[in-house]
């Protein structure tokens, strides 16, 4: 951390074959545990479930679709909700710090340390073929993993109360993403990527 840089920066963390930026402190108009508390609060939180070895079960984090398009994945297609007014807070500070526009978010609630996302690339064809999107954090961090399709690599990142990572360029067709569960207790986390739908 920079004791004298004057203005909040979204950083370029450098890795091959795409673009990563970090920022610490998204500049938001409300203190981080305010937001998190009203994100808990005005959420419709979903537990969805997925086919896995032709079974029913539940993901293991609650999720919503909120914004302006449909999206599809996983084989499902889920309607939006309206964004909220706070969403649409978040929305705007991130379209100010990545200079970017974004129309659809999907958040993530991570109840504790059971909870996680298996690994993938958000590749779908309507988020276009270098897509940006946006991940902002709340509450308790947890550990981004990004591992290279092709090589060994692994980048990992520290995903903190308040901070934005914005991945873009290539990233999504080159390396996947996940948050593995954790040993240690861990407490609540949200998270929203922002998305482009096309
Ligand atoms: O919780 C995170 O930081 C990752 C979320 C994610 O990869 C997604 O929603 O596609
Ligand atoms: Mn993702």
């Amino acid at each position: 951390m920079d004791l004298f840089a004057a203005e909040p920066e979204l950083l370029p963390i450098p890795v091959d074959d795409g673009e990563l930026y970090f920022m610490q402190q998204l500049p938001l108009p409300f203190a981080n545990a305010e937001v998190m508390q009203r994100l808990l609060d005005e959420t419709v939180w979903k537990a969805e479930t997925i086919f896995l070895f032709g079974r029913e079960v539940a993901q293991p984090r609650l999720s919503a679709w909120y914004g302006e398009a449909r999206y599809t994945y996983s084989g499902r297609t889920f309607d939006p909700l309206p964004f909220t007014a706070v969403q649409l807070e978040i929305k705007r500070a991130v379209e100010a710090a990545t200079g970017r526009r974004f129309n659809s978010v999907l958040l993530n609630h991570y109840r504790n340390e059971q909870d996680s996302m298996g690994f993938h690339s958000d590749d779908e064809p309507e988020l276009g073929r270098e897509p940006a999107i946006a991940s902002v954090s709340f509450g308790d961090s947890r550990t981004f993993i990004l591992k290279h399709k092709k090589q060994a690599k692994t980048v990992k990142i520290d995903l903190t109360d308040g901070s934005l990572l914005l991945m873009a360029g290539k990233l999504q067709h080159n390396w996947r993403h996940g948050i593995n569960k954790e040993r240690q207790p861990r407490g609540a986390r949200i998270n929203l990527t922002f998305r482009l739908i096309i």
